[in-house]
């Protein structure tokens, strides 16, 4: 079961965070009522909210998911591929000492906690805008200590590899459709998500629930029809800055 989570809520300045979509500008007090409705929601499945304050300078910083890779032997602190967002885990790795040993993410290497998918023993890292491959070496070194086995992925689509993959159970992966054949996912029963709604792939299986983004009735009839028991919550503003459900919260 998982039992903390660390969250933050977004800044005043979170209009000024990294995004690649185009279209309507952020309504910051929409992504207020997002966030707040996801963190009511995690609490309600018996998580216990690690509340940190918005950071100043640092837009982006409610993602905190991208800061650190937790387990329950270690923390290791990420550093991410984007400068603008370099500074962000200091406070987390704060929080994070009174729970675990810490361990980092060093020069040159750069790596995203959005680009790792733990799924019981093994790890998938994905290669991508944000992590690098010594990035991933570090990581999975790490991990490897503490009897990890790690794969890369590359993510040629999408910001992070959990834009594209996320785990919805024990052996289950919910994946964009196009990476139906990929040999690093072969062993796993998948889901797949129609390209057209891809912000979909982003869910969070969390203590026997899966918490999916509003408005994707495809993928949420298949979800459905496993009989999981599923929790919708809007996601329009977070998806505005790139961002999905997994990415503001880090469980452990
Ligand atoms: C960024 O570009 O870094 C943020 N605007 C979005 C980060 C989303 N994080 C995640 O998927 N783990």
């Amino acid at each position: 079961m998982i039992q903390h989570a660390i969250v933050r809520d977004p800044g005043p300045d979170a209009a000024t965070g990294l995004t690649t979509q185009s279209g309507a500008p952020l309504c910051f007090e929409q992504l207020q009522h997002q966030h707040t409705a996801y963190c009511d929601a995690l609490a309600t499945l018996g998580v216990e909210l690690i509340r940190l304050d918005p950071a100043p300078g640092f837009p982006d910083a409610y993602f905190v998911e991208d800061t650190a890779v937790v387990t329950p032997e270690i923390a290791v602190i990420a550093r991410s591929g984007a400068l603008e967002r370099r500074g962000e885990e200091q406070s987390v790795a704060r929080v994070l000492s009174r729970y675990r040993n810490l361990t980092e993410i060093h020069a040159p290497g750069t790596l995203d906690g959005g680009d790792v998918m733990i799924v019981g023993r093994q790890v998938f890292i994905g290669l991508s805008r944000r992590t690098n491959p010594q990035g991933a070496a570090q990581l999975a070194r790490v991990l490897a200590h503490y009897d990890y086995q790690c794969t890369r992925v590359t993510v040629d689509d999408g910001l992070h590899l959990k834009s594209s993959v996320t785990c919805i159970g024990d052996r289950q992966l919910l994946l964009i459709a196009p990476w139906a054949a990929r040999p690093e996912f072969e062993d796993y029963d998948k889901i797949l998500v129609d390209p057209l709604e891809a912000h979909a792939c982003n869910t969070l299986w969390i203590n026997h629930h899966l918490i999916i983004p509003q408005g994707y009735p495809q993928t949420r009839a298949l979800l459905k029809a496993t009989g999981k028991s599923l929790v919708e919550l809007p996601t329009r503003q977070i998806r505005q800055m790139d961002g999905g459900l997994t990415c503001l919260s880090i469980r452990f």
